[in-house]
């Protein structure tokens, strides 16, 4: 788009007068004089989707993103018009359409305007590649601020930003850049305490301006491709966020396993690096689930292979590794080596799998392996060809996870380090070229990959992660950043990035702790690892030629205290699997930001340092050297120190305290935490005690502690158990209240529940609705625990 305001009216056409107008079922279509046709659709009573054609023609109705289990339907659907406008109007919100220009604007049901057209719908005919550029301006309202997109390593709030989605291979990215692996093209708009969302469905290059062109202006627009975008209206924040990525979807349940730490290097081998690697964790007593294998591990870079130099007897040492409790994660990247004598190339090449250049030779391009071909991953066939291949890695090697990468897709030595526009793809039978398939071969990569780990790891639960996506690819993967840097900066993006993604929707993600190039000192490490333990995926990973990056590198005062967080992250790892499942079923994301926790409060509007991890958390990272704590700002409520139990009222800034050795963090009043020990993986032991922090509050909390399996689908059978605790306290007396819905026996037997916060002494109890004695209860003053069987359904203690 164009600065001036009467050029971009003259270089564009306009839909002209509305002439007429017809509902069917959900959807309303206007067509104007000049033959442009506008279709809204009620998706759901807070959710409009608008459609536009500019010749009578839409696209087949085709998408990617769009989740099939997504929940739509709506209880309200009125058409009205007046002499100006024509309406729609459900349970929550109006449309209102302009028969002069066919400019809409949406409304609450008080009348509240939430977004309008400024300039509306326009488009710009594209004579090299036919169809239009397709834009669309809104007016921006006073103070309204801007989140989402995504990866963006921007500042979390978007407004002046301009920036664009064409997934990119960006080896230590800048601050700023406009596109980097992923496009997410999905924001949040915030004004007036209200919040909507806008997702603009449209898989070409897409281009967004968050009034950073003209101060009150919002706009976004597509290089090709139809004006295709959803309304999602709050008003709060996390409705809109949840609508989001119900429409889009959210992943299965992943395995405990990849919840815990992961440790990474491009590239740990031969086998003896990698067994003293493991043998590392477990001398230093230091927690990990899972070590990754990097591209070295192939034959020649030929995915599917094994180097049998390095790698003599695979199922072997990923057996062994396995008994000392690490599962083996490994590499698949999109090419295929030219090579006839590579099976799996000459395969490919038999079914004609492989992508194509217009005039009909195959899309080649050099990456690890030399000269490569690349599956055409927008064919289902070749999806489920691809999936396949997993057999050999998963089922009969025993490779527990894998990792995607290079599939923005990355070509080396060429501009645009990509492929070319004119290489073209399936698009599951909607023949097109790159500048469509462009942004999704990424995300499709990592669906045949998803779809093969699953079918040969069941009854286990598939783990897959990916660099490159479109939005929905949250389905078939976690995710991480990309290739980080270890700079402090750095570290500051990586906060901001993640909190992000998971109010785009993609909460399962992390980034490579400690930077991939250069190498962090043991300061920046150490914090790094403080952040990222409160990462939904946490990893440790690096380039590898710039040193090392295992924990015990930095020397005993580093290992101590990453040690002393990743141990608490273990503990805290029911808490984090709960918040997992409120993700996985109820949309919710595990990390909210401070606007999200609570946009009434304007404080919170340009604030991303700080953020809630799952419900009742507040962390902040140390992003600085050299400092011995920060000042933060404390959200609403009253919180209690994690470190020292001190009780803070929010609503403010604060100095906070945070040595090399601590960082900041608070829990909610009224919050109960689950607790296991710490284990040095997952499965370890098997726990018989869950500990309950019990953080108390003068009036009513709720919480929930989900458990299952950790592995495998038994729990979508209701093999699970959701225990929602119930806390009311008073002045002198606290009750906690527990409710299990399901049927999951786990070896649970107790709960060590220990009091934090109580303002009075313990006198007397009662279980169940019977009084007990404070000895029967193991009542230890010293540390205000007492230890309950693990059913019990009501707690009372008294001070008296
Ligand atoms: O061109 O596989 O982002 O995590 O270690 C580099 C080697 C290719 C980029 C990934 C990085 C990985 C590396 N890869």
């Amino acid at each position: 788009m164009i600065t001036n305001t009467e050029l971009e009216k003259k270089g564009n056409l306009f839909p002209s007068k509305l002439v007429s107008y017809e509902q069917n079922g959900d959807s309303i279509c206007f067509t104007s004089e000049n033959g442009v046709q506008l279709i809204i659709t009620v998706v759901r009573d807070s959710m409009l989707r608008f459609r536009y054609a500019t010749d009578g023609i839409f696209e087949n109705d085709f998408s990617y993103a769009i989740d099939e289990d997504q929940s739509h339907g709506y209880s309200v659907l009125d058409l009205t018009e007046d002499e100006e406008f024509i309406w729609i109007t459900t349970e929550q919100i109006k449309c209102r359409i302009n028969r002069v220009d066919m400019r809409t604007a949406m409304f609450d049901l008080e009348d509240q305007l939430i977004l309008q057209d400024e300039l509306g719908f326009h488009w710009e005919e594209s004579f090299e590649f036919g169809g239009n550029y397709v834009k669309m301006s809104k007016n921006s309202m006073d103070g309204e601020n801007f989140y989402g997109l995504g990866d963006k390593p921007t500042t979390f709030n978007l407004k002046g930003k301009r920036l664009s989605n064409w997934n990119t291979d960006q080896y230590a990215f800048g601050k700023d850049l406009p596109e980097l692996y992923k496009t997410i093209p999905f924001y949040i708009g915030l004004h007036s305490a209200k919040a909507y969302g806008i997702f603009f469905d449209n898989t070409f290059k897409t281009h967004f301006d968050f009034c950073h062109e003209r101060r009150h202006i919002t706009s976004f627009w597509a290089d090709g491709g139809e004006m295709n975008y959803y309304f999602i209206y709050g008003p709060k924040i996390a409705e809109v966020v949840t609508k989001y990525t119900n429409l889009t979807g959210r992943p299965e349940l992943p395995p405990m396993w990849a919840l815990g730490y992961h440790q990474s290097k491009w590239s740990y081998y031969p086998e003896a690096k990698v067994k003293e690697l493991a043998a590392g964790f477990r001398d230093n007593k230091f927690p990990c689930d899972a070590l990754y294998l990097d591209i070295d591990y192939m034959d020649g870079f030929r995915c599917f292979t094994w180097n049998k130099d390095y790698f003599p007897e695979p199922k072997r040492m990923v057996e062994e590794l396995e008994d000392d409790g690490f599962k083996t994660v490994a590499i698949i990247d999109p090419g295929i080596k030219i090579d006839e004598k590579y099976e799996i190339f000459a395969d490919g090449l038999e079914k004609d799998y492989f992508c194509k250049r217009a005039d009909g030779p195959y899309m080649r391009g050099k990456v690890w392996p030399g000269n490569c071909v690349f599956p055409d991953f927008t064919n289902p066939e070749v999806r489920e060809w691809w999936a396949d291949h997993y057999k050999t890695l998963i089922a009969e090697t025993g490779i527990k996870g894998v990792w995607n990468d290079m599939n923005e897709p990355a070509v080396m030595e060429v501009p645009g380090k990509t492929f070319p526009l004119d290489v073209r793809h399936d698009y599951d039978g909607n023949r097109c070229s790159h500048r469509k398939a462009h942004n999704i071969y990424g995300m499709q990569m990592a669906r045949a990959t998803y779809e093969g780990v699953k079918k040969y790891i069941f009854p286990k639960r598939p783990f897959t992660i990916t660099r490159a996506s479109y939005s929905g690819g949250q389905r078939f993967s976690s995710t991480w950043t990309g290739d980080n840097l270890a700079s402090w900066e750095h570290l500051w993006l990586a906060n901001t990035q993640i909190q992000r993604l998971g109010m785009s929707g993609f909460s399962f993600a992390g980034t490579d702790i400690g930077g991939f190039a250069d190498q962090p000192t043991g300061e920046l490490f150490t914090r790094w690892i403080q952040l990222g333990v409160f990462h939904p995926f946490c990893r440790v990973h690096s380039s590898g030629d710039h040193g090392e990056q295992e924990p015990w590198y930095f020397g005993e005062e580093v290992l101590d205290i990453t040690r002393k967080f990743v141990e608490l992250r273990y503990q805290l790892l029911p808490y984090l699997y709960t918040a997992f499942y409120q993700y996985c079923e109820d949309n919710v994301p595990i990390l909210k930001p401070l606007v999200y926790f609570d946009q009434e409060d304007v404080q919170t509007h340009y604030r991303a340092d700080e953020f809630i991890f799952g419900n009742h958390f507040l962390v902040c990272p140390i992003q600085e050297p050299n400092v011995q704590g920060r000042r933060m700002y404390i959200p609403r409520g009253r919180w209690y120190n994690f470190w020292n139990d001190a009780v803070i009222e929010g609503g403010k800034e604060l100095w906070v305290d945070a040595a090399l050795d601590s960082m900041p963090i608070f829990v909610k009043e009224g919050a109960i935490i689950p607790k296991y020990p710490v284990q040095q993986y997952v499965d370890e032991l098997e726990i018989e005690e869950l500990s309950l922090d019990v953080y108390y509050k003068n009036g009513k909390q709720n919480s929930v502690y989900y458990e299952d399996d950790h592995d495998g689908y038994d729990y979508k059978m209701g093999l699970f158990n959701l225990r929602s605790f119930k806390l009311t306290g008073k002045s002198k007396e606290i009750i906690v209240q527990q409710h299990v819905a399901g049927t999951y026996e786990s070896n649970l037997k107790t709960m060590k529940v220990t009091f934090h916060g109580l303002p009075f002494e313990i006198k007397s109890a009662s279980v169940n609705n019977e009084d007990v004695s404070l000895e029967s209860i193991g009542y230890d003053k010293e540390s205000n625990t007492i230890i309950l069987q693990e059913n019990f359904t009501d707690l009372r203690l008294i001070s008296e």
